[in-house]
């Protein structure tokens, strides 16, 4: 295949919960600045998307991630993007394995910081895949 062809990306995005509260970050970047995001990143070689979700937090956050389940795939295009993107995108969630951990921001580069939000307040204004994702009625906690 020519390498100059754009091809398709698998990100990996997980909700961090906690009690009824998610993890989000204020993003800092050319698409969706300022807009509120799901820690993640991208697959790399070789890793399960287990793996690649327990990564990325540890490096955005600084925190341990245990009960990591997928939850469900869906595809995004970034048409706004210098290069248009398009990501097969694994949605996951997970809980702290040490529910005393507190999350640090430890790429300031890429996200102003973290903090837990209540599901039934998020702030505003999300990045707009996850808005499109929850408008569309998706929730990251179980049935209880
Ligand atoms: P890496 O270079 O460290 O591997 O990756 P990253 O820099 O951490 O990747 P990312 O931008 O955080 O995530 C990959 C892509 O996933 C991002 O460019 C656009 C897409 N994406 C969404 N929704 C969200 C979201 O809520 N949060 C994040 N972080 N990315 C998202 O479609
Ligand atoms: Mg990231
Ligand atoms: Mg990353």
């Amino acid at each position: 295949a020519n390498s100059e062809m754009p091809v398709p990306r698998v990100g990996v995005l997980v909700f961090v919960l906690k009690g009824k509260s998610v993890l989000l970050g204020r993003r800092r970047a050319t698409i969706g600045d300022s807009a509120f995001a799901l820690p993640g990143g991208h697959l790399e070689f070789g890793e399960s998307f287990e793996d690649c979700a327990a990564r990325e937090v540890k490096e955005e956050t600084g925190l341990d991630i245990g009960k990591i389940e997928i939850l469900k795939v869906t595809t995004n295009f970034l048409h706004e993007e210098p290069k248009p993107s398009h990501y097969m995108i694994i949605l996951l969630r997970a809980i702290l394995a040490n529910p005393d951990q507190v999350p640090q921001n430890i790429e300031p580069d890429k996200f102003d910081g973290w903090d837990w939000y209540e599901w039934d307040s998020l702030p505003k204004p999300l990045f707009w895949p996850l808005e499109k994702l929850l408008q569309d009625g998706f929730n990251p906690f179980p049935i209880v």
